[in-house]
């Protein structure tokens, strides 16, 4: 401790001395003196970054968010350090250079963002060969006046130039001063700046960069210059990834679908053929809130009615990993399993993959998504020519009004109603047609309450009062917690999905439709939320602890297999039809495209999945983790460990079996997407595997 006293005491009084020694010899003065043209670098690179984010974020926090002014003063001094190598003459050489390149990008962005509402990426440069076709509309229309105001910096810098010049600066400075050592000094300053950045970030920062899909939110924390190297980074990422082990990946290719065979017909084959369809990514969506009631009051009754009316699959599991709704989306087109690093939606938009949506077009259907948000999120604007749409309907095809936004956007029920109105549309104009709506509302992190309606998750019962007379009294329960609020918002989405179907009906748009639903992953909610949910004492009003013989216990496996979400198909006579069951078959997003396939008669042979009414009990889940599950046991890949699930016994050979299957499958999935090889030009073994 003394020690440390003494230590701190010493530094103190260095730093002093320091201080002194700055304030006595004019250092600042003298440095600015000297580097002039550099700090007028620094100051219009910084500049013209604030500038971009005022144009394009309308709100003072984020234009002048202070992380964002960092990160864009670390990298504009780390690039001009390199100025000093440079003699004195040549120096404004390189600062003009790079401060044109720094506005150029801002340019860019600014226009790109007046189009798109998102930033631009490198990974659009092979977009290029549209730029001819586009190329006027966006100098008439595009390219405004907010869009040159970043010329200034390298007009500024010149006329300091000229300035210097004639004031004969670049022969007075720099003389005896070492260029190296300027620089290094610049650099290792714009480091500690750089630390200074990381150790404020928060962990949602850090997991957005990883993603990388949310543009906006990275250049808001990070500035316009980290974005674009995080981009370039991102971009090259999967042509590294897909430089090496090609021959292998081919060849595991060719063995894992040498032998298989489409499965035999059975009783749902080709049952809806030449239907039309209505997919509903219904966001984060749960089955166990499904059995769930407040006051008496069921969480999801539109939900449950569709659930008791249709093919409801309660044993259902979303099979994503860090691309959360672009996974689910994923896996659902393609019957394949997200990537084991970047996001199939982010990094491999450009691949070969055989999809729903272009299934049902081979068999003359028009297919669209519809999503009320901007096009850019998850990168499905690029992703969904891959996946095959005929039409996107995102944010620019909706009024989008104050009063109707619910958290991250336009609110369902606003979503619906202007999406039934584009249907209408549709079926007038196309014979069979297939699109997908994606819900928004119900999102993490379930806190925009005031705009759910009234839905109480708290206990509210009747007591006999020490006088004898009734009294009502509440008791909180879930109310306050992240799962409560879960519940309010999920009960918003589900009565957004009861007005749906009634507006659907009302436009005559259900008599010859299918509505498939799916959930697209869990809510990710606390387990400890869970365990108040499960352990609650309707008497006491307390949380049963371990020692109470009626205490639940939510432990790893508990948590896991809750996060079944539901997925349902729906038509409206299907009710009482030998098909209106619930089916408790294991089953995961990657079994929906076989299984719609055998019911609408369309076959992807590299699907991954199985058509569940070939499969039935023997069905097997693989999770992107590694981790699996049949209808025996749950097997945890972590740990190594699992829980049976039945009172059979449970073989050596069939978890090392399943375990080895799993690996596998999640192997070759990812060697389709990242060595592409579901097209026909990457992949040799392709023509061979299709013709046996
Ligand atoms: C974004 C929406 C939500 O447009 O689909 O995505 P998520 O955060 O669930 O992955
Ligand atoms: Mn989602």
């Amino acid at each position: 401790m003394k020690r440390i006293k003494i230590g701190f005491k010493k530094l103190s009084k260095y730093m002093k001395q320091k201080m002194k020694h700055i304030k006595e010899d004019h250092i600042i003065r003298n440095y600015c003196k000297n580097n002039v043209l550099f700090i007028a670098f620094v100051i219009t690179g910084v500049l013209n970054a604030t500038i971009l984010r005022f144009f394009c974020m309308h709100s003072i926090e984020n234009y002048l968010s202070w992380k964002a002014v960092l990160a864009d003063f670390a990298v504009v001094i780390a690039l001009g350090s390199f100025g000093y190598l440079a003699k004195p003459k040549n120096r404004f050489t390189y600062l003009l250079i790079v401060n044109i390149i720094l506005t150029a990008l801002c340019v860019v962005n600014s226009v790109y963002y007046t189009f798109y509402t998102s930033f631009a990426s490198v990974s659009m440069l092979s977009l290029t060969q549209y730029i001819g076709d586009v190329g006027d509309a966006v100098v008439e229309n595009v390219l405004q006046l907010k869009d040159m105001i970043y010329i200034i910096g390298p007009l500024a810098l010149i006329i300091v130039h000229i300035r210097l010049k004639k004031k004969n600066y670049y022969k007075k400075i720099d003389l005896k001063s070492d260029r190296k050592k300027k620089m290094i000094h610049t650099l290792v300053f714009s480091g500690l700046l750089g630390i200074l950045f990381l150790v404020t970030m928060s962990s949602l920062d850090v997991s957005r960069f990883v993603k990388q899909w949310n543009k906006e939110y990275i250049v808001m924390r990070f500035g316009i210059y980290v974005y674009q190297v995080n981009d370039v980074v991102s971009s090259i990422q999967p042509k590294i990834n897909s430089m090496f082990g090609y021959d292998q990946a081919n060849k595991d290719f060719a063995d894992y679908f040498a032998d298989k065979e489409k499965s035999a017909p059975n009783e749902v084959t080709d049952r809806f053929k030449g239907k039309n369809v209505i997919v509903i990514h219904a966001e984060s969506m749960m089955t166990n809130a499904m059995s769930l009631s407040f006051n008496g009051q069921e969480v999801t009754p539109n939900l449950n009615r569709l659930a008791k009316e249709g093919m409801f699959f309660s044993n259902f599991y979303s099979q994503v990993s860090v691309g959360t709704s672009s996974d689910s989306e994923l896996t659902y087109n393609t019957s394949l399993m997200p990537t084991k690093s970047g996001t199939a939606f982010v990094s491999y938009s450009d691949r070969t993959f055989n999809s729903i949506p272009k299934l049902f077009k081979e068999q003359g259907y028009f297919t669209f998504s519809m999503h009320a948000n901007n096009a850019d999120f998850w990168n499905r604007r690029n992703m969904y020519n891959s996946i095959g749409y005929d039409q996107f309907f995102s944010k620019a095809d909706y009024v989008v009004e104050k009063e109707n936004v619910i958290g991250l956007g336009l609110s369902d029920k606003e979503f619906f109603k202007q999406s039934i109105e584009k249907l209408k549309t549709i079926n007038e104009e196309h014979e069979h047609w297939y699109g997908v709506m994606i819900m928004l509302s119900n999102h993490t992190p379930f806190s925009d309450v005031e705009h759910y309606g009234d839905y109480n998750v708290d206990v509210t019962t009747t007591v006999l009062g020490a006088d004898g007379t009734p009294e009502t009294v509440t008791y909180p329960y879930m109310e306050g917690t992240k799962l409560g609020n879960y519940f309010k918002s999920l009960h918003y989405a589900d009565s957004a999905l009861g007005e749906l179907m009634v507006g659907l009906d009302e436009a005559g748009l259900l008599e010859n439709t299918v509505i498939v639903l799916y959930g697209d992953h869990d809510a990710r909610l606390p387990k400890k939320d869970y365990n108040r949910l499960y352990n609650y004492n309707m008497e006491t009003h307390e949380i049963r602890d371990e020692e109470d013989e009626l205490y639940k216990e939510y432990d790893y496996y508990q948590y896991e297999l809750g996060r079944k979400v539901p997925f349902i198909i729906w038509t409206k006579d299907l009710a009482g039809t030998y098909l209106n069951n619930n089916y408790t078959y294991t089953m995961g997003m990657y079994d929906v495209q076989p299984t719609l396939g055998n019911m609408f008669g369309f076959y992807n042979k590299y699907a991954l999945g199985h058509d569940i009414f070939s499969t039935r009990e023997n069905n097997i889940v693989v999770f992107p983790n590694g981790n699996w599950l049949n209808a025996n046991v749950y097997y945890n890949s972590q740990k190594a460990e699992y829980l049976p699930l039945t009172e059979q016994p449970i073989t050596e050979e069939e978890i090392t079996g399943n375990t080895e299957y799993t690996n596998k499958l999640l192997d070759v999935s990812n060697n389709i997407i990242v060595f592409d090889l579901l097209n026909p030009e990457k992949n040799t073994a392709l023509k061979e595997v299709e013709e046996k």
